[in-house]
């Protein structure tokens, strides 16, 4: 049977129609069974040795177009639709996405299962089948509002396996079901997705907005994501969910271990554990617990073979997202594990008199990443300068403990969804210039160098990047009401709201450009700048910051001296769709942390890989592409991390000097509290962010504000050179290869999992 035939029978079969008399929902459905039936004929991935990559978060987007690409068969289905006069552009629209994860960490898991298939190496991710995932933003009144996000309807990925574990919290029993997820490899085997949800869930205990009954657990565990900054209440819940989830993946790797005939006491050679940050710690002392327990081992033996078994990533520096919890906290939500833990944390102190190694420290307070230190074999940061300076500074206290254990793992993100499914126009182009090597091997991307001088070449890249700004002007008319000068440079920063992040650091950039243009400084081409972010709801001044964003769009948009020169778009419900829409369109992608603070990025890969320049500062992965494409194809400016570092050190930043000595930082601020700003936002909000931009400014907004003006400017005044701009972007695009995450899991295999 052909795939159209394939396609016709399962038409048939469901809807008694042909292809070409179905609608466009009918054939969603048809192609969703259609991928499932395929991926059913790829080969099985197999092997002694199994990671299980255990994550609160797996931010896994659509995912028809994916998988339609990894079997080989989208292009064919293209053709067959059109043929039948359907579109399968419009098709994919139909797909709801799930929002599994908050941001970065939860689509590095995502990009990593991806890539753990296309290289056919055997490894499930194992994570939580949450009904509403994170809020769906909406504006009103310049404010976010959460709403929640309904994505599981019938058809969809989810598939019912009818595994059913008991999860006890001290003595109260639920039980779970496991739902699965095929992961298919680009023109490779099949993995799973693992997500576990609980039996006797009720949707109903939602009622307005997000809120919900926080103490029901046995109805309530997998109803939201929890945001990544979350409130107190929220914290038991938290726990309970963190428990559920490494207590049902417990289960089933010794499960699928003892169906191998595989023996618990040489767990390590059959599998691997990667821990994605403290979120799933507690999988540790689970493990020692149903060893000891149930399987007859000793304390000593258990430890032993989980420690060897168990590696932790690391996605932060920030102290206060570092998880800590109150041993209370333990002690009510998983009393069976408690005496564990303290077994674990009496070891420790037994050998180590350095009271910041513990895992409880004197406050009854449980490190959860001491835990994973101490009973891991691998600890890993995500970008080169991050992994050092956990070694310098964070984590130095264990990097002298245990050196053999830190390593550095550079994040990567899949080509797949990336540039093969987002930029159809440019992968094709590729293909057509350098072949098609680069879809399974990136570094091939490097041959586009040649083409350096190719005027044809360089010609079509700017080509591509106008058609792909002229789709999305057209997308953001209809999702946002507001007209694009698809002429203008589109300026972009999509991320979480966070103020090491800095939105508001490109906000006070707009603030001036809007007065100098009031003042009568037009600048030569109109710019636009594109902003997408959610603020975890209980983050007051994240809050602020994009109410800020909202009231500047409506200023400047509106005002008829400024608006044919500049747009400001903040963008409703920034998700990995919208994502997939914005990278291949940006010109420039805004990479402004302040140094330090940005454990890797991802954003900044895929910006670099459709093309756009980088503008940032010396911070996570950007340092690394700093080095890849050189000076003349990047913009990086602002405080390097060891300097930001001392001023934490010696806490001499005082921003309020920085206002003072500038006239230019004062009056970007100052606008902020405008009579203009207040007539169109709210005193409360505007009034505190002008506060805390003065008076704290924790992440050094100010401190960088000046040389991000001067760079940001030059950055524009290059674009009119579109010769040398063209080359930027073929650079770019060219050293991108690096930041595959077949690179990324190929050195994850080589240094920590060790699979055949
Ligand atoms: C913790 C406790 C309670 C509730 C929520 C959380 C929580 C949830 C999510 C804490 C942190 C997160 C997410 C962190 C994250 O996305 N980190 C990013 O990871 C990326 C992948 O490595 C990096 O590229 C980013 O630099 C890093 O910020």
């Amino acid at each position: 049977m052909n795939l159209e035939q394939h396609l016709n029978e399962i038409t048939g079969r469901t809807y008694g129609k042909s292809i070409s008399a179905c609608t466009h929902v009918q054939l969603y459905s048809s192609i969703l069974q259609l991928v499932k039936e395929q991926s059913k004929h790829a080969p099985a991935i197999t092997g002694q040795k199994k990671v299980y990559y255990i994550s609160m978060e797996f931010l896994i987007g659509k995912l028809l177009s994916n998988n339609l690409i990894n079997l080989g068969i989208y292009e064919e289905l293209n053709q067959i639709l059109a043929n039948n006069g359907k579109s399968l552009a419009e098709i994919e629209n139909i797909e709801p996405e799930p929002s599994l994860g908050n941001g970065g960490l939860g689509r590095l898991a995502a990009c990593f299962l991806d890539s753990i298939a296309t290289l056919g190496l055997p490894g499930d991710g194992i994570g939580l089948n949450y009904h509403f995932g994170l809020f769906k933003q909406v504006f009103k009144d310049h404010l976010q509002r959460a709403e929640r996000n309904e994505w599981i309807e019938k058809p969809c990925w989810l598939e019912n396996t009818g595994t059913r574990f008991e999860v006890c919290f001290g003595d109260k029993k639920v039980t779970s079901v496991l739902y699965d997820i095929d992961v298919i490899g680009y023109e490779n085997g099949v993995n799973k997705l693992h997500l576990f949800d609980l039996e006797s869930v009720d949707e109903s205990l939602v009622k307005k907005g997000i809120n919900f009954d926080k103490t029901a657990v046995d109805k309530n565990l997998t109803l939201f994501l929890y945001p990544d900054d979350s409130d107190e209440a929220g914290n038991l819940l938290r726990i309970y969910q963190e428990y559920f989830m490494v207590c049902n993946g417990a289960q089933l790797i010794l499960k699928e271990m003892k169906a191998k005939g595989q023996d618990l006491h040489r767990m390590n050679e059959f599998a691997a554990i990667q821990i994605n940050d403290t979120h799933p710690t507690l999988v540790i002392p689970e493990l020692i617990r149903i060893l000891t327990k149930q399987e007859g081992f000793t304390m000593d033996e258990a430890i032993d073979v989980v420690s060897k078994t168990c590696a932790y990533t690391n996605h932060t520096i920030l102290a206060e997202a570092l998880e800590k919890w109150p041993l209370a906290y333990l002690e009510e939500v998983v009393p069976q594990l408690v005496p564990i833990i303290k077994e674990l944390d009496q070891r420790v102190k037994a050998k180590y008199k350095d009271a910041k190694v513990q895992i409880i420290d004197k406050n009854k307070t449980v490190h959860m990443a001491h835990i994973d230190i101490h009973y891991g074999y691998s600890v890993n940061g995500v970008a080169a300068i991050h992994t050092e300076i956990l070694k310098d500074t964070e984590l130095n206290h264990f990097y002298k403990l245990y050196p053999e254990k830190f390593n550095n793992k550079t994040n990567g993100i899949t080509f797949r969804r990336w540039l093969l499914s987002c930029n159809r126009e440019l992968a094709a182009f590729l293909t057509e210039t350098i072949g098609d090597g680069y879809k399974k091997n990136a570094d091939e991307l490097e041959k586009l160098l040649e083409k350096k001088d190719d005027q044809a070449v360089l010609d079509k890249l700017a080509q591509i990047k106008h058609e792909k700004k002229v789709e999305l002007a057209a997308y953001i008319k209809e999702n946002e009401g507001v007209e694009l000068n698809v002429d203008s440079i589109f300026d972009i920063q999509i991320k979480r709201l966070h103020e090491y992040k800095r939105q508001q650091m490109n906000a006070l950039y707009i603030i001036h450009k809007y007065l100098e243009i009031k003042g009568g400084k037009k600048p030569v081409r109109p710019l636009t700048f594109l902003f997408g972010a959610k603020a975890a709801p209980a983050y007051v001044i994240a809050q602020d910051i994009i109410h800020l964003l909202l009231v500047l769009s409506e200023i400047v948009n509106n005002d008829p001296d400024v608006s044919p020169y500049m747009k400001v778009v903040m963008v409703e419900n920034y998700n990995v769709t919208y994502a997939e829409k914005l990278i291949p369109a940006c010109d420039i992608s805004e990479q402004i942390s302040l140094a330090s603070k940005e454990a890797s990025g991802t954003g900044n890969m895929k910006f670099m890989l459709n093309g756009a320049v980088t503008l940032g500062t010396s911070d996570g992965a950007n340092v690394e592409i700093h080095e890849l494409v050189g000076d003349d194809n990047i913009y990086i400016f602002g405080e390097k991390s060891d300097t930001v570092i001392k001023h934490y050190e010696k806490a001499d930043y005082v921003s309020k000097d920085y206002y003072d000595k500038s006239p230019v930082i004062k009056e970007a601020v100052d606008f902020i509290v405008s009579k203009q700003a207040l007539a169109v936002g709210h005193k409360e909000n505007l009034e505190r962010l002008y506060k805390e931009l003065l008076n704290k400014d924790w992440f050094m907004t100010l401190l960088d504000l000046e040389d991000y003006i001067k760079t940001k400017d030059q950055a524009f005044a290059d674009y009119e050179d579109q010769q040398k701009w063209k080359k930027m972007m073929l650079v770019n695009i060219a050293k991108a290869g690096f930041f595959s995450s077949d690179r990324t899991i190929a050195e994850y295999n080589r240094d920590i999992w060790k699979l055949q």
